[in-house]
């Protein structure tokens, strides 16, 4: 599974303040922290901030000390442009978080994913917001595809997010997940993402549903997922998970894991 990693996101609020405060230190510490727990993405996020200048400010601080690819999580084309003019190295792997068929997300994103063909996120809304119904999402994933396709854009490296609702908010909101995902590879053999704390919002213990809801998601098939990689047992459960769906090779990376002290019971 391929791991985005979720610290870097101001609405967090002990987040929001250290890049308000432009805190560097404390940046790099999450930084480094979750690039060794195993990202292979970092996700930014500076909505709940001055979102171009912060974005620009925290690319460049995150950027001084690791160059994992980084996921821009905005809505916004000029937050985007600004990203993409600011990070160092091939802007072909930087993913963007995300298009949708909100008219003013597509068109303004739609430029910047075709010229740099980087990996893009499709989350499975529009104009009326998220749709309930799991028909309604899947039809909205496939005018989506239907797009980026005619555009020339490389399938492969789109990744469609059916939306993780809070259990607080509808409690068959991982049932309508693990659905919608099932579904969309199916029908339009595309990968599809999750982000998965949502899962557990206003919850308490909330990593034991995260994990929970990891494992499922996982068995599901589902790609890729936006998680705490500074989480020892999420990430022993991605291991785990992975052996024991066959996807990990005489359990060299469990083994590796094991010798390494990393897997946490
Ligand atoms: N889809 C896409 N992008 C997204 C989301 C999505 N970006 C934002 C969000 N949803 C995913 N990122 C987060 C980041 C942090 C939290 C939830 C989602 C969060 N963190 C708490 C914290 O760090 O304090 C608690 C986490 C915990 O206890 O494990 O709530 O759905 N495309």
């Amino acid at each position: 599974m391929l791991i985005i990693g979720e610290k870097l996101n101001s609405s967090i609020p002990g987040v929001k303040q250290i890049i308000k405060d432009k805190d560097k230190a404390a940046v790099q510490n999450l930084t480094l922290k979750q690039v060794v727990g195993g990202a292979d993405y970092l996700d930014l996020n500076t909505a709940e901030c001055e979102e171009i200048k912060d974005m620009e400010w925290l690319i460049n601080t995150v950027q001084e000390v690791t160059d994992i690819p980084l996921c821009i999580d905005s809505i916004s084309a000029p937050v985007v442009e600004k990203a993409l003019s600011c990070i160092k190295g091939d802007k072909s792997k930087v993913m963007i978080n995300s298009i949708s068929l909100v008219k003013d997300c597509l068109y303004g994103l739609l430029p910047f994913v075709l010229k740099y063909r980087c990996p893009v996120i499709g989350l499975t809304m529009d104009e009326n917001g998220v749709p309930k119904t799991v028909e309604e999402r899947i039809e909205i994933a496939g005018r989506l595809i239907n797009i980026l396709d005619k555009e020339g854009y490389d399938l492969k490296k789109l990744y469609i997010d059916p939306l993780v609702l809070p259990l607080a908010v509808d409690d068959a909101s991982a049932v309508i997940f693990l659905k919608c995902s099932t579904e969309i590879k199916r029908l339009f053999n595309v990968k599809t993402v999750a982000g998965l704390s949502n899962i557990s919002y206003k919850m308490p213990k909330r990593k034991i549903l995260n994990r929970h809801f990891l494992t499922m998601c996982m068995a599901f098939g589902v790609d890729a997922a936006i998680l705490d990689p500074t989480d020892p047992k999420i990430m022993t459960s991605v291991v785990t998970n992975e052996l024991l769906l066959g996807k990990d090779r005489s359990g060299n990376n469990f083994l590796k894991a094991y010798q390494n002290n990393n897997l946490a019971d």
